[in-house]
């Protein structure tokens, strides 16, 4: 099968097994019109060895009351993008039918909320559906190593809320609100320490973060 000839080109034995069973997630594949394919696994999606094929993504930016932007350091655990600094919260939609939903966004809006309660320990009550606006999305291609990368119609949602963390270590090993006009000292702080911003976020902040932030 296609998914037995992928999983040869690499070893998972040798990564965090919770992040492991996560491979098995049924990500949605798109064409570049960002229509539905179908399903397609999270693994297949992250493997360079075999595309990686196209599928939807979302990048949330979660702000509190002072529009200080919640920034999360991924897990050492994670299999893409290990180590790196990135906005508040970042996954895929499924493929069923809540999270396939098209209308007004509210598959990828509720992605966000479902992730954002597993990466970050947010309450689903403290960040309704209702208050994550979609922004935009943005196709994308980049790679972490010679074996992982990503390959995405990303997404963009934006929401303004203050709310309780209780971040999950396998996810995320540090987590910081930057303020406008502290996010060019973070970037560089980072770039000082060696620790990567992800390419996605690089993205975003050097086209159109700021005047977003603007009008939040
Ligand atoms: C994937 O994020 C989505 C983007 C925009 C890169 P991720 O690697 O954090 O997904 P997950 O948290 O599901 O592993
Ligand atoms: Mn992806």
């Amino acid at each position: 099968s296609t998914s037995g000839r992928m999983a040869d080109s690499v070893d998972l034995n040798t990564y965090d097994t919770s992040q492991v069973k996560l491979m098995k997630e049924e990500c949605i594949e798109v064409d570049s019109d960002d229509n539905v394919i179908g399903p397609r696994s999270k693994l297949d999606c992250h493997l360079l060895s075999n595309g990686p094929p196209l599928h939807r993504a979302f990048s949330l930016f979660l702000f509190n009351s002072k529009n200080e932007l919640l920034m999360q350091k991924r897990a050492n655990a994670k299999i893409t993008f290990p180590g790196y600094y990135t906005n508040t919260c970042c996954s895929h939609p499924l493929h069923n039918a809540t999270e396939l939903e098209e209308k007004e966004s509210y598959g990828v809006r509720h992605a966000a909320q479902r992730r954002l309660k597993d990466e970050l320990g947010v309450p689903i009550n403290q960040l309704p559906i209702c208050d994550i606006s979609f922004i935009t999305r943005i196709h994308y291609k980049a790679s972490c190593s010679d074996k992982w990368g990503e390959h995405e119609i990303d997404h963009v949602l934006f929401a303004r809320k203050d709310v309780d963390l209780n971040v999950n270590p396998n996810e995320v090993s540090e987590v910081r609100y930057v303020s406008k006009d502290g996010m060019k000292d973070f970037t560089k702080k980072c770039e000082n320490a060696g620790v990567p911003l992800t390419p996605w976020f690089k993205l975003i902040l050097h086209s159109h973060l700021f005047k977003w932030w603007d009008n939040i």
